[in-house]
């Protein structure tokens, strides 16, 4: 037990009714040793400082604030525990006890909402059994989920955070070891139907601005048991009905697909974004989809973060980010948080080019490494990884500003501006054209460098100086 605790730890833990909005307008009563971080500048020695991330700065008539929009994965920040396949959690939060499952779920969202406050992130995001603890009954988890969203309703009217997204638990219960709406059993598939149909209505009441559809378990182990058509079929109806349905009460919100390959299961079928855009348009579903990509995701499928975010973006698909890293030494989601900044300032490249994200954010589906149990590492981790990401912003910012790599791209395609090249664009060549002019008139090609190692130089010169 350490400082942070005994510190945190009076009575109204043990009082499950303890009237939050006595606290919080301006909590500080879980997190008590920590003030709100502030952008202190570069060469700050405040660890709880933002060195790069200045919510307040004014760039191109939008604060960074709005810019980045910023967002805590409620999961991993405040249910995550540590765990691992070889031990139980080693993270203990003061505020875990109370009198009953509902009353604790209360007051861990005070402590949420005091950290998104402190951290300057203006959004957050859930699933529905993060926040509300599953009953016994499919009634008695809404009911849960429905005494929970009201408390997150209360809270965001008087901190001004909002929701970024919200999205269904559909992997951890038993219930799904075979999938949710991909599982074999149609009754699975109904219990998942409505599971989402709830979950969708949360993410309406609390104004949400996109939902999104990560298929854990969405896959197979083996194929000897395994019908992977009407697997795919049974994914696509569901996604069909989900359309259906936010049409039917108003949802406007984004719908999201988020890809990864493997993990839970050996192979999903939402695999990276080029296998899921062809999903989205084998099935009629391209028009109400965007992604959402997370970096972890990207290099678990051997692409790399922007080779993910410029395939969505070349199909105008691009939504959202789960902002993270993996290590590459390891083949599983290691949900670190990323302090590369050369990987996120070509990340940024993109997705400035892009034209951003529009109702999308940078979400921090990121956990604390099992032994970085204070408090306090909650912190120093989610400001590493705001600081990463609003210095890739500013130096993306100035290298597309210079424009030297799109003006070396761009000549280096001129060939297609005018001539042959362009009438191989507007498809008025063929092959008997073509053969024709190389015959009579073009040639041998010559061959021109690629420059990479040039290109890579200049990077590193606005990475470094
Ligand atoms: C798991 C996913 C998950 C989604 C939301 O690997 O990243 O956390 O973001 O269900
Ligand atoms: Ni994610
Ligand atoms: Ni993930």
């Amino acid at each position: 037990m350490d400082i942070y605790y005994s510190f945190a730890c009076p009575l109204r833990y043990l009082v499950p009714s303890f009237p939050s909005f006595l606290f919080m307008k301006k909590s500080t009563a879980h997190f008590p040793l920590i003030p709100s971080i502030r952008y202190e500048g570069p060469r700050s020695a405040n660890a709880l400082a933002f060195k790069h991330y200045d919510p307040a700065e004014v760039i191109d008539g939008r604060t960074m604030k709005e810019h980045m929009r910023f967002s805590i994965a409620y999961w991993h920040a405040f249910r995550g525990v540590g765990s691992d396949p070889f031990g139980p959690g080693t993270i203990n939060r003061p505020w875990e006890i109370g009198k009953d499952a509902v009353s604790i779920a209360k007051v861990r969202m005070d402590a949420a909402f005091e950290f998104f406050q402190k951290i300057e992130a203006p959004f957050w995001c859930f699933h529905d059994r993060d926040i509300a603890p599953e009953g016994k009954t499919l009634a008695e988890s809404n009911k849960n989920l429905d005494q929970i969203v009201a408390h997150a309703k209360f809270l965001q009217k008087t901190t001004g955070i909002k929701l970024l997204w919200g999205t269904a638990n559909l992997f951890s219960n038993p219930r799904f070891m075979c999938g949710a709406s991909t599982n074999p059993d149609a009754h699975v598939f109904a219990y998942a139907a409505a599971q989402v149909k709830k979950a969708l209505e949360a993410t309406q009441e609390l104004g949400g601005e996109n939902y999104v559809f990560w298929g854990g378990r969405e896959g197979y182990e083996t194929l000897l048991n395994t019908n992977l058509k009407r697997e795919q079929d049974h994914l696509a109806r569901f996604l069909h009905m989900a359309v259906d349905y936010a049409k039917s009460i108003g949802f406007k919100g984004q719908f999201l697909i988020e890809p990864k390959p493997k993990e839970p299961t050996k192979h999903q079928y939402d695999f990276d974004v080029a296998s899921g855009i062809a999903f989205l348009r084998t099935y009629g579903l391209d028009k109400h989809f965007k992604f959402n990509i997370e970096t972890n995701h990207a290099t678990l499928a051997g692409h790399t973060f922007q080779h993910e975010i410029e395939v969505a973006a070349s199909q105008n698909m691009l939504g959202s980010i789960d902002a993270n890293a993996g290590d590459l030494l390891l083949g599983w989601d290691t949900d670190q948080f990323n302090t590369d900044v050369r990987e996120l300032t070509l990340a940024m490249i993109s997705i400035l080019k892009a034209g951003g994200l529009g109702t999308g954010g940078f979400n921090f589906d990121a956990k604390l490494r099992r032994a970085s149990i204070d408090p306090a590492d909650l912190f120093h981790a989610h400001i590493g990884g705001m600081d990463a990401y609003a210095l890739g912003f500013k130096l993306a910012r100035r290298i597309l500003a210079e424009g030297k790599f799109e003006q070396f791209v761009s000549e280096r395609y001129s060939s297609f501006d005018s001539g042959y090249g362009k009438d191989i664009e507007s498809g008025k060549a063929n092959f008997k054209s073509l053969e024709k002019l190389v015959l009579t008139k073009l040639g041998e090609p010559t061959p021109k460098s690629g420059k990479q190692e040039y290109l890579e130089n200049m990077l590193m010169q606005y990475l470094h100086g």
